[in-house]
């Protein structure tokens, strides 16, 4: 287990491991991954990032949050919403909701215009809780400040509430994870359900916490939504809490919405193990291919750490 300083770097370092190397075998089918990969671990060893280590949407959306919480102390939409706007490169892979709500904050829309510029009631996708992470290791004490500020940092893109609701539950989950010495699988499942509000994630939870292997998690499933990906990655993430890589790597033999659920999945591990098992190759890799990389990830990371202790 990490001290404080490593639990904030694994978690915001995880989300890059998880999108970097997931986002290589996104949309594969599980039986694909499977016959390539004998282990969770050979996924991670066995990628290569010597000519490409881009991270995608996901950790770009996750600089931001951090980015903007420093900046201000707390959310505010229409600075973050600026921040995503123009951080937003087109080869990042972003869902085409969010490409439509970035376009017309771009464009100069309103904030609450552009979060149903692609769909009437916003989007559901999981493009919000993949970027929450920030916002668990800033408030990890203080329930009424984090959810505000996950309904703020959310609604710009996925005003839906479903897309609302699964970055709840991700940011309770993370801020479990960054708060305790020892993990505690029934604390963590109390923490997640208290956080849950509709009968769909009610019901989708409880499956997830009887999931205990690779096979029952490919069974379960993953998409692009909120509810079909969201309580996927807290599946993973309590059935292997103590190995960050198993982890990652499990999640991506899941299939699917690889990098997204991977990277949650990275998230909620990081936050609790801290940051040893990040491969040194894969920090230099990140900086190499990223302008913000990964030595910008862990610089937030302490700021996140120092500034959390005021909240
Ligand atoms: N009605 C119909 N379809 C919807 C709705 C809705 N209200 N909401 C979402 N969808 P999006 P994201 C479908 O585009 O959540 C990237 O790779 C629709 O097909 O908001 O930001 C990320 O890294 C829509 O395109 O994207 C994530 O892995 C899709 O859900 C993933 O995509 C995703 O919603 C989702 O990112
Ligand atoms: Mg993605």
């Amino acid at each position: 287990m990490g001290n404080r300083l490593q639990k904030y770097r694994g978690c915001l370092l995880a989300v890059a491991l998880g999108d970097v190397i997931g986002s290589k075998y996104e949309w594969m089918s599980s039986r694909d991954l499977n016959s390539q990969f004998k282990t969770p671990l050979d996924v991670i060893h066995g990628t290569s990032l010597k000519e490409d280590a881009y991270y995608t949407d996901d950790t770009q959306m996750t600089i931001c949050v951090a980015e903007s919480l420093l900046k201000d102390g707390r959310i505010n939409r229409e600075n973050l919403a600026q921040n995503f706007s123009e951080s937003y490169d087109t080869w990042r892979g972003y869902g085409a909701g969010t490409r439509a709500v970035l376009n017309a904050i771009y464009t100069g829309a309103t904030v609450e215009d552009a979060s149903v510029a692609e769909f009437s009631e916003g989007s559901y996708g999981n493009g919000a809780a993949m970027r929450v992470a920030p916002l668990g290791l800033y408030f990890p004490k203080n329930q009424e400040l984090l959810r505000s500020a996950v309904h703020d940092a959310s609604s710009i893109t996925h005003c839906h509430r479903h897309g609302i609701e699964g970055a709840q539950i991700m940011a309770n989950a993370i801020s479990y994870m960054v708060r305790v010495k020892q993990f505690e699988i029934d604390e963590y499942w109390k923490v997640i359900t208290n956080a849950v509000e509709s009968n769909n994630f009610r019901l989708k939870i409880d499956q997830a916490m009887s999931l205990s292997s690779l096979d029952d998690l490919i069974e379960y499933g993953s998409d692009i939504s909120a509810l079909d990906s969201v309580p996927t990655a807290l599946a993973c993430a309590a059935i292997h809490h103590n190995c960050l890589l198993t982890a990652i790597g499990t999640a991506i033999l899941i299939g699917g919405d690889t990098d997204t659920v991977a990277s949650m999945t990275g998230a909620l591990v990081g936050a609790l193990v801290g940051d040893h098992a990040i491969p040194e190759t894969f920090i230099k890799a990140v900086d190499r291919d990223n302008k913000k990389g990964a030595t910008y990830l862990i610089t937030l990371a302490d700021e996140l750490e120092k500034a959390s202790n005021k909240q």
